[in-house]
């Protein structure tokens, strides 16, 4: 966004907060009292039920953002809510001071399921991605040899996983690191879905790890080339460096497989996992990695008040049940096919491209009329029922909740159409 569009905008929203327009009750609070951290598409959500959600005046839409993907199993899911509010009236919080009587359960079941010998209980998708780059730094130490403080890791241009300092500090985003300086070391940032560029940083000794999304989310559903992920395992232990991957938002069946990673049969070597393993109703995320690694991080060394409580595990274990016995990854890989034929069959000028896997979807617009963007497509699709969210000015992701069938999935295709031919 330019300087000065990101200004008047600043200034609108602040003439907006001073004269209290009336835009809508909530909205208004939320200028008046709240940080102006994010810029929302003007709908004021009260209720939500699978995929669909209802604004404070009734009207019903078809979310097609699911929360990043945190909503793979659909809003308020029965199964999910019926084990938040059971445990919710029986113990919720302990911290890992004193062991609970859920944490071992839900670590047995979560490393057998994706096949790790442990798991690190973390909350948000960015405290999984710091904790993976802990457990790397601790490993090229103290298995792999790097001289102390020396240890890098790698990440593709264009990644997202977060907003911690570590986090903006991997980021190519000027928009993410723009005045949080100073930014961590260490971080190396090489093309995405570039090989050689891959080989090239491995020569450095130093390197302990490759951290990168398998599709890149924030960046667009930026899709890699077959085999992009595969080959840059093998290099990665070829030269003894860990091949960490981002999961947060592609992995529990987001990408018509349980994990993109699967689409190459690439066991990352650290997994992280968030969003959708709470199920759409508490933060909980996951560092899954094999002994070698996880315990080179000793009691004391790592952790969070709320890591593993027991709250946490039971919707966790819920949410990987629904999305097992639902069968969600392979409903997301048929709607997804059947999304994106569909899409790809509308004409119009505006539309450069349609990407994706499974239910994980972008559409790359044109800029048209005097600089009409993307977000003015996702405007115009909020007053058709359906709600998705513009990355990048340009791109559009629809990715709903992979509960969603082929009736609705058409019905949503049919508002994109009839959206898209309107303007
Ligand atoms: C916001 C973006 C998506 C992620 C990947 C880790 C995290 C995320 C691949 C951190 C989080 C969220 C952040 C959220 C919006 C959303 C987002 F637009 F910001 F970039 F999905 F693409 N790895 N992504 O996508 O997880 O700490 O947020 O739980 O900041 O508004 P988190």
């Amino acid at each position: 966004m330019e300087p000065s569009q990101s200004t008047f905008l600043m200034l609108l929203t602040y003439l907006c907060a001073m004269v209290s327009i009336q835009i809508h009750p909530t909205i208004d609070l939320e200028l008046q009292y709240g940080a102006h951290n994010y810029n929302p598409l003007p709908v004021v959500i009260e209720k939500g039920l699978g995929i669909h959600v209802w604004d404070t005046e009734g009207r019903k839409y078809f979310d097609f953002l699911a929360a990043y993907s945190a909503v793979n199993q659909g809003h308020c899911h029965p199964k999910i809510i019926s084990a938040l509010t059971h445990q919710a009236q029986k113990l919720t919080l302990t911290s890992r001071a004193f062991h609970n009587n859920v944490l071992g359960q839900y670590e047995q079941f979560i490393t057998s399921y994706f096949g790790y010998d442990k798991v690190l209980p973390m909350n948000t998708g960015v405290e999984g991605g710091e904790t993976a780059i802990k457990l790397c730094r601790k490993w090229g130490y103290e298995v792999k040899g790097i001289p102390a403080n020396k240890a890098k890791i790698l990440f593709a241009e264009g990644n997202f996983w977060g907003r911690t300092l570590a986090a903006i500090s991997a980021s190519t985003d000027p928009s993410s690191y723009t005045n949080f300086g100073p930014l961590m070391p260490g971080f190396d940032i090489i093309a995405y879905n570039n090989l050689s560029e891959l080989e090239i940083a491995l020569q450095d000794p130093f390197v302990a790890g490759f951290m990168v999304e398998p599709i890149q989310g924030e960046a667009g559903v930026v899709v890699p080339d077959a085999g992009y992920l595969k080959q840059a395992y093998d290099l990665c232990k070829a030269h003894n460096v860990l091949f960490i991957a981002d999961e947060v938002q592609t992995g529990l069946g987001r990408t018509g497989k349980l994990l993109a990673c699967d689409y190459e049969n690439v066991k990352p070597d650290i997994l992280i996992l968030g969003k959708a393993l709470g199920g759409g109703v508490l933060p909980v995320s996951a560092v899954l990695c094999n002994d070698e690694i996880m315990l080179t991080i000793k009691p004391g060394e790592h952790g969070s008040t709320f890591g593993g409580n027991p709250l946490a595990c039971k919707v966790a274990l819920a949410s990987l049940e629904v999305i097992r016995d639902e069968n969600l990854a392979d409903n997301s890989f048929k709607m997804g096919q059947l999304f994106r034929e569909r899409l790809k069959q509308i004409q119009s000028p505006i539309i450069e491209e349609v990407r994706g896997k499974g239910l994980f979807n972008a559409m790359v617009i044109k800029p048209f009329g005097n600089h009409k963007t993307a977000k003015d497509v996702c405007l115009a699709l909020k007053e058709n029922g359906l709600l998705a969210k513009q990355t990048h000015h340009h791109i559009i992701r629809f990715a709903p909740p992979l509960t969603i069938n082929r009736s609705e999935i058409m019905e949503a295709a049919d508002i994109i159409e009839n959206t898209i031919q309107s303007i």
